[in-house]
C-alpha cells in the first residue's frame, strides 16, 4: 500500500479538500466577499535587483464580465514583511482604492513603512489596454493594480478527483484556472526599503476590512504566505479561524494540526520538517543571499504544486498534476504577470 491509501489520512484528506487551489476560494467568509480573497502572493526580484512583491484577488474572474471586478474601498489590501525571524511584521506596504468611478476607473493610494505614499490609477480592463505602471522615483518604487491573466496553474479537478479516488491517474494535466482572470497588485522597490539590513524575510499578504485610512477596522478578512497551506494543511471549519489568526501565532495555534495532517498524508518526519519549516508561520519565506524560487520566495513561472506534491508524497505518485506552466506567457518587465485574458473573438 502507498503513502496515499492509507485509510485514515486518506479519508483526512478527502474531508478537507473540497475545491483545492493556491488559496482562491478557500474559507466561507472570503468565498462570499471575492473582493478580499487573496488568492496568492509572489516574492521574487526583478533585472534590476529590486523586490517584487504581487498579490492577486478576486477569483476567477470571467474576461466576458470584465468591467464588474474590481478592487474594494472597503478593504485595506496589505503585505507584511518581517526581517528579524520572529514572524511579527517589521514593515508593511498598504493599499487602499476609491470607489469606482465606472467600470474599470478606479485610484488607488500606497503606502510603505516610514510615510512614502504613492498614488495612481488602476489599469482599466479591455483589449489592447496597456499596463498603467505608476512610478515613484525618488525611491525606485513602481505599482502596478488592475486586471491580470490569474498566474497560478494548477488542474484542480484532477487533484479532487484524486482526493476522492485515490488514483493518481485522475489527474487530467488540464489547468482549471486557464482563460480566467484576478486583480493583481505588483509592487517593486529596492529591498532595502523593508529589509532593514536583513537578509532573512518573511512576507505575507492580508486583507481588511476598512473604514478610512490606512487603518484596518477590524481582523483579516484573507491572509496567505504560501500557496495551499490553508487549503491543503488546515481543517476546513478551521480556515476562517486560521484567516483571522496572525502568522506570530501560527506554531501555537495550528503546528500541532498542521504536522498530524502531513502525518496522515504518510509524509515522511524529514519532509514534515522541511514542510513545516516553510508553512509555519504561514509566511513566504525569502533568504536574500540565496536564489529566488518557491520555496525561497516565489516566482511566477515556480510549478509550486509540484514540488509540494514532491514534499509531501515523498517522491510517491502522484509527484505532480501534469500542468507544469502558466497558460500565458509572463512579461520579462514590469507588472510581469501576463495581460488579462480577453472575451472570445466573433467566429
Ligand atoms: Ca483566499
Ligand atoms: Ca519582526
Ligand atoms: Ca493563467
Ligand atoms: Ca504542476
Amino acid at each position: 500500500m502507498r503513502a496515499w491509501q492509507q485509510g485514515v489520512g486518506f479519508a483526512l484528506l478527502v474531508a478537507g479538500l473540497p475545491a483545492l487551489a493556491a488559496d482562491h476560494r478557500e474559507a466561507p467568509a472570503v468565498d462570499e466577499r471575492p473582493v478580499a480573497d487573496l488568492n496568492d502572493i509572489y516574492a521574487f526580484h526583478d533585472a534590476d535587483n529590486r523586490l517584487v512583491l504581487v498579490m492577486t484577488i478576486n477569483p476567477l474572474s470571467e474576461p466576458d464580465f470584465a468591467g464588474s471586478y474590481a478592487f474594494s474601498p472597503d478593504v485595506l489590501y496589505r503585505f507584511t514583511i518581517d526581517n528579524t525571524g520572529d514572524a511579527v511584521p517589521d514593515n508593511r506596504i498598504d493599499l487602499v482604492f476609491s470607489k469606482l468611478r465606472s467600470p474599470g476607473v478606479q485610484n488607488f493610494r500606497a503606502r510603505f513603512t516610514g510615510g512614502i505614499v504613492v498614488r495612481g490609477e488602476v489599469t482599466p480592463p479591455g483589449p489592447g489596454v496597456e499596463p498603467i505602471v505608476v512610478e515613484e522615483t525618488d525611491n525606485d518604487i513602481s505599482i502596478f493594480a488592475g486586471p491580470r491573466d490569474d498566474p497560478f496553474f494548477f488542474d484542480a479537478v484532477g487533484f479532487n478527483r484524486f482526493a476522492a479516488t485515490g488514483d493518481p491517474d485522475a489527474f487530467r494535466g488540464i489547468n482549471s484556472f486557464a482563460g480566467l482572470n484576478v486583480s493583481a497588485i505588483v509592487v517593486a522597490f529596492p529591498e532595502s526599503l523593508v529589509s532593514d539590513g536583513g537578509t532573512q524575510l518573511q512576507i505575507s499578504g492580508f486583507t481588511y476590512p476598512r473604514e478610512r485610512g490606512f487603518r484596518p477596522a477590524g481582523r483579516a478578512l484573507d491572509r496567505t504566505g504560501n500557496p495551499a497551506v490553508s487549503t491543503a494543511l488546515i481543517p476546513f471549519e478551521l480556515r476562517d479561524r486560521f484567516n483571522r489568526a496572525l502568522p506570530q501565532n501560527d506554531a501555537a495555534n495550528f503546528g500541532q494540526i498542521i504536522a498530524d495532517r502531513l502525518t496522515d498524508l504518510g509524509t515522511s518526519g524529514d519532509n514534515i520538517a522541511i514542510l513545516a519549516g516553510v508553512a509555519i508561520p504561514d509566511t513566504m519565506k525569502l533568504d536574500l543571499t540565496k536564489p529566488d524560487g518557491f520555496p525561497n520566495g516565489r516566482q511566477l513561472e515556480d510549478d509550486v504544486i509540484d514540488t509540494l506534491f514532491g514534499l509531501i508524497f515523498d517522491g510517491d505518485e502522484p509527484t505532480g498534476d501534469g500542468v507544469d506552466s502558466n497558460d500565458q506567457e509572463f512579461l520579462d518587465e514590469f507588472p510581469f504577470l501576463a495581460a488579462p485574458i480577453q472575451p472570445a473573438p466573433a467566429t
